[in-house]
């Protein structure tokens, strides 16, 4: 390569001038000493979370001159939402993104911000979020993995076609679902649930796999819900998050200066996410009434009934995670 550039630079100069030939020569020198990150996630780029990702990698590749470039890979085009976490894991990519709650089946310490009605105000889960973290670096250690940051989705609502006026109502529904728990839910509801990850939630829909659902109000707008549903009950009933955790290996071989800067982009990120999370809640429920949903307070009947299910679920998860899941809840509570 340092043999042929001069060459090449030598032969341009003539024909394309002598500017332009050094920009070519140094684009070529700064990719060849550059690193670059391939970084699968799962969610569409309209989505914030993603927004906030680009704008990461666009720290990141400021902070480092450029020394280290992280290619978004979004909407799963890289590897499906269910794999991310083991590629980074097996090191087939260095960094990614995942709903963290999605691990729960390997430990349930990763499920407690789903479990509904545990948390469900932004301050709340901000404090489990610590409860929870060091828990998650241990585990996500042993997978030769480390989180970098954290952002939570707004508040989880209900998506119908038609009013809900108690739990008896979600009886029968074809219901989407995004991970165990929610699946849980469903069935103790008396739904029927399907997994269907966000980029086909559209069509699942319109081709009746589905008729309801429970997301926020993000997704609900990004996916254009009003196309094929009619009632948002806002039940507020949880605050799960997502995760960008970077494999072990790759990280340690970055330079210190390198790494430095990765953590400190990290740390704005999940502050800016946060932040962003807030906000989307209000802006993003506007835009489901502005194009015709209903947006309705859930009846106390409801809620009783929903509460109801929350709580036999935060049973069987206090069961299943043991003092893992006495600690995390104990040092939330504190
Ligand atoms: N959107 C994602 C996860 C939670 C949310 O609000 C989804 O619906 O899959």
């Amino acid at each position: 390569m340092n043999s042929f550039i001069p060459t090449h630079y030598s032969k341009m100069a003539k024909s394309v001038g002598a500017a332009t030939a050094l920009l070519l020569a140094s684009a070529i020198y700064t990719s060849a000493s550059a690193e670059t990150w391939d970084m699968p996630t799962p969610y569409p780029d309209a989505t914030f979370h993603t927004v906030n990702i680009n704008q990461f990698a666009e720290d990141v590749a400021k902070a480092t001159n450029g020394a280290l470039e992280i290619k978004v890979h979004s909407a799963g085009s890289l590897f499906k939402h269910p794999e991310i976490s083991k590629a980074v894991r097996g090191g087939q990519v260095p960094i990614g993104e995942f709903f963290l709650s999605l691990l729960n089946n390997e430990n349930p310490a990763f499920g407690v911000d789903s479990i509904p009605f545990l948390v469900t105000s932004y301050d709340d889960a901000a404090r489990l979020w610590s409860a929870q973290k060091p828990v998650i670096e241990k585990l996500l250690d042993a997978q030769n993995m480390i989180p970098l940051f954290s952002v939570p989705w707004p508040p989880q609502g209900l998506y119908t076609k038609k009013p809900i006026a108690s739990v008896d109502d979600l009886k029968g529904l074809k219901f989407r679902t995004y991970n165990a728990t929610l699946e849980q839910f469903a069935n103790l509801a008396g739904a029927a649930p399907t997994q269907v990850e966000v980029p086909d939630i559209p069509q699942a829909f319109s081709t009746g796999r589905v008729e309801a659902m429970i997301t926020s109000p993000s997704t609900g707008a990004n996916s254009k819900s009003w196309d094929y549903l009619s009632h948002y009950t806002d039940i507020q009933a949880w605050i799960p998050k997502n995760i960008v955790v970077v494999n072990k290996r790759a990280f340690r071989k970055l330079d210190d200066a390198t790494r430095d800067a990765v953590l400190a982009a990290a740390a704005q990120a999940e502050k800016r996410g946060w932040q962003m999370s807030r906000e989307e809640t209000d802006t993003k429920t506007a835009i489901l009434r502005d194009n015709g949903i209903t947006v309705v307070e859930p009846s106390a009947e409801l809620l009783d009934g929903l509460r109801a299910i929350g709580a036999t679920i935060l049973e069987q998860w206090k069961k299943d995670a043991g003092d893992t899941g006495a600690a995390i809840l104990k040092a939330y509570q504190q």
